[in-house]
C-alpha cells in the first residue's frame, strides 16, 4: 500500500475547526494517493450512534464505538481521521489503549471558547446560552484538554493550510506515508 494504518484523533470544542482541518488533511492525503476514512458526526451520529445523545454516559459510549470502528479500519491499513469533540480525557485514553503504540495520534484542535463562540457557525452557542440546548460543551458541559497530545494546532493563530501541513509532516516524519 505504501502507507501504514493509524488514526488521527482530532479533539476540540464545537467550532474549533476539527472538521475543516480533517477535510483538508484528507484532501492532501488523497492527492498523494493515500487511502483514508473520515469518521464525523454526519456519518456516525446519524447512523451507528443515532441512539446516543450528549450526556456524559452517551458521549463515553459514542467515543468508545468510534474508537472500535477506527481500530477496524486501521487494521485494514487505512489512515483514519476522526472529528469529534471527545471532551473527556479518560475516554480518549481508553481509545488510545486499544491501539498499538504509535497508531493513536491525538491532535488537539486548540481554540479559545470565546473565539469558537464568536464563530458560532451553526448558532448552537447562542442556543446553549439561551438554555435551548442543555449540556453544551464549553457552556454547561466540560471540555478536558488533552494532557499528552501528539500534535497541537492553534486555529486562532494558524491558517487551515498551516494546521493541515503540520499534521501531514507528522505522518511523513513517523513514516505513516
Ligand atoms: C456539544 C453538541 C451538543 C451538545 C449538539 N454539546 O458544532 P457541531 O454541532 O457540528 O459539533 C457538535 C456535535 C458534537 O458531537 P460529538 O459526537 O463530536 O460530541 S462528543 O464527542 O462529545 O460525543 C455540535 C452538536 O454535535 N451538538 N448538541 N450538547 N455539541
Amino acid at each position: 500500500l505504501g502507507q501504514r494504518g493509524c488514526v488521527l484523533w482530532l479533539t476540540g470544542l464545537s467550532g474549533s475547526g476539527k472538521s475543516t482541518i480533517a477535510n483538508r488533511v484528507e484532501e492532501i492525503l488523497h492527492s498523494r494517493g493515500v487511502l483514508t476514512y473520515l469518521l464525523d458526526g454526519d456519518n456516525v451520529r446519524l447512523g451507528l450512534n443515532k441512539d446516543l445523545g450528549f450526556s456524559a454516559k452517551d458521549r463515553q459510549e459514542n467515543i468508545r464505538r468510534i474508537g472500535e470502528v477506527s481500530r477496524l479500519f486501521v487494521d485494514s491499513g487505512l489512515i483514519v481521521l476522526t472529528s469529534f469533540i471527545s471532551p473527556y480525557e479518560e475516554d480518549r485514553q481508553s481509545v488510545r489503549r486499544i491501539f498499538n503504540d504509535g497508531e493513536f495520534i491525538e491532535i488537539y484542535i486548540r481554540c479559545d471558547l470565546a473565539v469558537c463562540e464568536q464563530r458560532d457557525p451553526k448558532g448552537l452557542y447562542q442556543k446553549a446560552r439561551n438554555g435551548e440546548i442543555k449540556n453544551f460543551t464549553g457552556i454547561d458541559a466540560p471540555y478536558q484538554p488533552p494532557i499528552t497530545p501528539e500534535i497541537t494546532v492553534d486555529t486562532a493563530k494558524l491558517t487551515v493550510e498551516e494546521c493541515a501541513n503540520k499534521i501531514i509532516e507528522y505522518l511523513v516524519e513517523h513514516q505513516f506515508i
